[in-house]
């Protein structure tokens, strides 16, 4: 594979981890742009912007012997225990040179906050037989903790490990701390590494809004069912995706709710806001819809007053606060489901559900 269509595949991979657009900079960690509060398409809400990625092909770096030894690559240093950089036709690499590991390890000298991913190719040198290929975190430089195998093969693979809370927990390690990466092999075997992306998140504080606009989803009847929108679940009992010309509507669909409601499959703490836009469906007449939330999808608190429903879609607006939660014995730092109910047989329209939170980690899906 040519360079041009790695970084094709890279874009394409990397749309689906983070927000499509501007996250393509391959520099160092200082040189990255960074924006906040951000609308992110519900579905997409995994990084958003937050994230920035650490590249290196190992381009600029020299290192011909195995002997232990240090390399500074896209500004960063890292350790090579038997290895090198390999620049031979028999090392497999994209441009003119990746790494060539033996019997050691590859080790960044420099530590990550909120490890995310990380994507490499890898593969083995010239004819040497393949073999597992340890990865490594560690955050004192002393313990490494063994986080998953890969195992090398002839072909130079794209590598894609993402690291998991639970599974670094069960390591004594968390995001939130300062990790450094190790690349193990062992034995004669040799095997090339290139191309290594670190995605990491900058800000998990950030503020961010999922917004729905109902556009992707299809569901033509009103009985219970769970629709996808955008990679999140959602419940619609009594409710269906509207694209009817009597459906008051931004673009071409909205949801359509008759005595019955919608409901996250996910949930969110830290929400600071949640607004949609309500009409009547048709000449409907009005119809009273009003906000739940819940921690367990069982007891729902009712959050919102009475809203009537008017022939035009208009906007309606909850802030959350504690003042607003304590009295259902909830806080702000609860992760809620939602739920947007309407009462009798008359027709609404909800469209352009926006719901505004604090943090990246904020949003749990099941
Ligand atoms: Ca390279
Ligand atoms: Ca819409």
């Amino acid at each position: 594979m040519k360079k041009n269509s790695f970084y094709i595949v890279s874009l394409i991979i990397f749309a689906l981890f983070c927000t499509a657009t501007s996250f393509n900079s391959y520099a160092t960690f200082d040189t990255l742009s960074e924006q906040k509060n951000i609308t992110l398409d519900s579905g997409k809400w995994d990084y958003g912007m937050s994230a920035k990625t650490y590249y290196t092909g190992f381009e600029d770096a020299v290192k011909t012997a195995y002997a232990a030894g240090n390399i500074t690559t896209s500004g960063m240093l890292w350790h090579f225990n038997d290895a090198l950089i390999g620049t031979l036709s028999t090392d497999q690499k994209y441009e003119n040179r990746s790494a060539r590991l033996r019997d050691g390890h590859i080790t960044t000298l420099f530590s990550i906050e909120n490890l995310r991913i990380l994507n490499f190719y890898a593969g083995r040198f010239g004819s040497d037989t393949g073999g597992e290929m340890g990865i490594y975190l560690s955050d004192n430089q002393s313990n490494w903790y063994l986080y998953q195998n890969v195992t090398i093969t002839t072909e130079f693979k794209y590598y894609h490990i993402y690291f998991e809370e639970t599974i670094l927990n069960s390591m004594s390690l968390s995001r939130a701390d300062k990790l450094y990466l190790r690349f193990e092999y062992n034995g004669s075997n040799r095997v090339n590494i290139d191309e290594v992306n670190i995605t990491y998140v900058v800000d998990p504080n950030m503020e961010l809004n999922l917004f729905e606009n109902f556009e992707t989803g299809v569901k033509g009847n009103t009985n219970y069912g769970i629709v996808n929108l955008n990679g999140l679940n959602w419940i619609f009992d009594g409710a269906l995706i509207g694209a009817h010309q009597n459906d008051k509507k931004y673009n071409s669909k909205a949801a359509r709710i008759s005595n019955g409601y919608i409901s996250t499959e996910f949930k969110i703490a830290k929400i600071y806001e949640l607004s949609f836009y309500l009409a009547s469906y048709g000449n409907d007449q009005s119809s009273t819809v009003y906000v739940e939330v819940s921690k367990n999808k069982t007891n729902w608190s009712k959050i919102s007053p009475d809203y009537s429903s008017t022939s035009a879609l208009t906007l309606r607006t909850i802030v959350f606060n504690n003042a607003l939660l304590a009295p259902h014995g909830l806080s702000t730092t609860d992760a809620l489901y939602i739920r947007i109910r309407s009462v009798g047989n008359r027709r609404v329209n909800v469209d352009n559900l926006d719901i505004k939170y604090v943090g990246i980690d904020s949003l749990i899906t099941e």
